[in-house]
């Protein structure tokens, strides 16, 4: 991480942000401020083009080839979008790589007065850095995150194979609503 990067959101939203309101139960013990040894937790960084973000991602689904300019104008696109966009990373500050993320998108809504709801995104954890509780680190933070920014529930979608991480995580599904749908286009 360098002193001049750009972040997608203010870092000082993660700063007073409490695990232990998470879900995700950690052993042993991991802080905002203590992630893991190298690691860091931070928003995503324009910086993180150099940083093997997209790589990260591709090791989640497709992502296709994406240039420089194409990163810049989309980044400054979910910037631009206030309040919205909460692309959050761990980076091993040694080899100063993106090593995983995880997406929290905040949606305003009309229902509960005008309530938000939080969808978990994009969660993605470096092949070479599994079983170190990276991924429910990643997960873990967006709860209380999402807590913070006033939605009143989070929601996610994953593949059948990744369901007991999941609600091992804390999430459910819910008594006859747990169907997602999907018209690929
Ligand atoms: C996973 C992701 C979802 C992502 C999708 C991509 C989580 C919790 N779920 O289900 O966010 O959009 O994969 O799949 O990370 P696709 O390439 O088939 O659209």
């Amino acid at each position: 991480m360098g002193l001049a990067d750009e972040y997608l959101y203010s870092p000082d939203v993660l700063l007073d942000l409490n695990l232990d309101n998470s879900s995700a139960k950690f052993n042993p013990k991991v802080s905002m401020l203590n992630p893991g040894e190298g690691l860091k937790v931070r928003p995503l960084a324009k910086e993180d083009y150099e940083r093997g973000f997209l790589q990260l991602l591709g090791e989640l689904t497709s992502v296709g080839d994406i240039s420089r300019e194409a990163w810049e104008a989309r980044f400054d696109d979910l910037k631009a979008c206030k309040n919205t966009y909460y692309i959050t990373v761990i980076e091993d500050t040694l080899l100063k790589k993106v090593i995983g993320a995880a997406t929290l998108v905040v949606e305003k809504k009309f229902i509960h007065a005008c309530g938000r709801v939080g969808r978990v995104e994009d969660v993605v954890v470096s092949n070479e850095y599994r079983g170190k509780q990276l991924g429910k680190l990643a997960v873990g933070i967006l709860q209380p995150l999402a807590k913070k920014l006033g939605c009143y529930k989070v929601t996610l979608n994953c593949t059948d194979a990744m369901m007991a991480y999941y609600t091992g995580l804390g999430y459910v599904a819910e008594k006859e609503n747990a169907n997602f749908l999907c018209l690929r286009l």
